[in-house]
């Protein structure tokens, strides 16, 4: 299909030893004899879609140089083409031999990833040439996942692109845009201009006057999104309702649901909801999640967050309104109004075309089985991802253990959480090996997520660390077949990715020269 001229550099080497470099690990990788050397001009052929000029950008940058697209009548020594009979689902087929190297898919993502993994095969070669080889890789899970939290502390659309630019470099598809929450609301919403004038104001450790407000407005959104989507990253953006939500009633008073804000100041859990009966509350978190519903029309899903309420909560039934909401609805207790409020909420999600996806509080409130998107968080109920499962729920599987980042990754770190042990990097490698999951769970098992929550992160340079290299982890372990997967494989693989974050503007905690942890404390 595609010759290459006869200057082209062949290099015929010995047989395939060292591993490949590739992060995440290919399902199935068959070596040759022989390598393949680009030559100049370096002429490749990429079909067009939503994440060529990436690919191209890519492996010029693997190259050390600018390829450039073949014209009619030359041939290219890489082609990335769409083909049929290529693995489906993000999956991809290359090859490379004599004739250079090609690669073919059946859908946008895994022409973007097979050129990712070629373009790995091509800066680790450093002039020796790319090796001869066969891969063909689908992955495992369709839901590879990071959920950052910009409440607590903001990170800012430099450092989300980067985020973003090292996860597609992983094969991560999944950015989880934690944007409110009790410390700040991060995203702007033209019906309600005060929740960004007042409530992203400051954040979990500063809540001074003085404190600069730190959002998105709805063109940066934009902007991130189109920038995640040529990376194959969908964003889900997360409006967490009925808890979590000082920052909004700060702005916006009597949304309140129970007296939390005092001296101007939020209250910790449990005294962060919504008032969930109150009629201006349901108006304002529909207005809300219409305008959220619209900067994120592709993401298929809003998260309502859900979490942590009925348990901390005890005085919903003193408000007027919960009162004649339970009278009315013949609702007996708090649960059962939390339980109303879901489906409530869910309903407005539902009817702007979304799925709800939501914090496993929700996978007890009656909500539709083909609508609904379960994140199992809590580590310590095995019981509720179990329900979850047998209750017929999609879930996305991010247990605190081990893969909440605010836990700490080593044990000479002493700043982050530590709950019956923490989150070294091998444990997110393994996971879910641990959870034995039958045949059939795997089968409701959209994927795995790590979540970064940043109450003790101030600066970047600590939520880098946090994140990495546990991330790349991630990625592997959201990717890789269960039977490929090897960590010390991964380990003889990781040093080079160290180098690539750090050349790449994001710090990293290294575990093998067991760098100093960075704290904010
Ligand atoms: C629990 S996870 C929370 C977050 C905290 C996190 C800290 C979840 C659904 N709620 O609000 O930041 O623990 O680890």
């Amino acid at each position: 299909m595609f010759r290459l001229p006869l200057s082209c550099l062949l290099i015929l080497a010995g047989s395939a030893t060292a591993e490949l470099p590739l992060i995440p690990r290919p399902a199935k990788v068959v070596e040759k004899k022989g390598t393949f050397s680009m030559t100049d001009p370096g002429r490749v052929r990429i079909a067009p879609f939503n994440g060529s000029a990436m690919a191209l950008q890519g492996l010029s940058a693997a190259a050390g140089r600018a390829l450039s697209e073949a014209a009619q009548g030359q041939t290219p020594q890489i082609v990335v083409m769409r083909d049929k009979a290529a693995p489906k689902g993000e999956g991809y087929r290359l090859e490379v031999d004599e004739r250079g190297a090609l690669v073919s898919a059946a859908d946008d993502a895994g022409l973007f990833y097979g050129s990712q993994s070629l373009a790995q095969l091509i800066a680790a070669s450093g002039g020796e040439g790319v090796p001869f080889v066969s891969i063909e890789d689908t992955p495992r899970y369709g839901w590879r996942g990071y959920m950052l939290d910009e409440a607590r502390h903001f990170s800012g659309e430099a450092a989300v692109k980067r985020l973003l630019d090292a996860m597609a470099r992983y094969k991560l598809n999944r950015f989880h845009w934690h944007l409110t929450d009790s410390a700040g609301w991060r995203i702007e919403i033209k019906k309600y201009p005060k929740l960004t004038t007042i409530g992203a104001r400051g954040n979990e450790t500063d809540r001074s006057e003085s404190a600069p407000v730190q959002f998105y407005t709805q063109e940066e959104i934009k902007r991130i999104v189109a920038y995640a989507k040529e990376r194959q990253i969908t964003i889900i953006p997360e409006i967490d309702m009925p808890g979590h939500a000082d920052a909004a009633v700060l702005a916006y008073p009597e949304l309140d649901g129970g007296g939390m804000v005092q001296n101007g100041n939020p209250q910790k859990w449990p005294h962060f909801t919504f008032n969930p009966a109150k009629k201006e509350v349901l108006t304002f978190l529909d207005d809300v999640l219409k305008e959220v519903g619209g900067l994120f029309s592709d993401a298929g899903m809003i998260h309502y967050g859900g979490d942590e309420v009925n348990f901390g909560w005890k005085k919903w039934p003193e408000l007027p309104e919960v009162k004649e909401l339970m009278a009315r609805e013949n609702l007996k207790d708090n649960a059962a109004v939390e339980g109303w409020f879901n489906r409530r909420m869910a309903k407005s999600v539902n009817d702007l075309g979304f799925k709800t996806a939501g914090w496993d509080e929700i996978a007890v409130q009656g909500l539709p089985k083909d609508k609904t998107v379960v994140f199992w968080w809590r580590h310590d109920k095995p019981a509720v991802l179990r329900q979850a499962l047998e209750a017929g729920y999609p879930v996305v599987m991010c247990p605190r253990r081990p893969c909440y980042f605010d836990f700490i990754q080593d044990g000479s770190h002493k700043d982050g959480r530590v709950w019956g042990g923490f989150n070294p990097i091998s444990d997110v490698y393994q996971f879910p090996a641990s959870l034995k999951l039958s045949e059939k769970d795997e089968k409701q098992v959209l994927g795995i997520q790590a979540c970064l929550w940043t109450e003790t992160m101030k600066t970047q340079a600590r939520r880098d660390t946090m994140t990495w290299p546990r991330l790349i982890a991630l990625g592997e372990a959201g990717w890789t077949p269960a039977d490929r997967k090897d960590f010390a494989s991964f380990e003889t693989r990781l040093p080079a990715e160290l180098k690539w974050l750090r050349a790449h503007g994001i710090q990293t905690w290294d575990p093998f020269a067991k760098t100093p942890e960075v704290s904010d404390k």
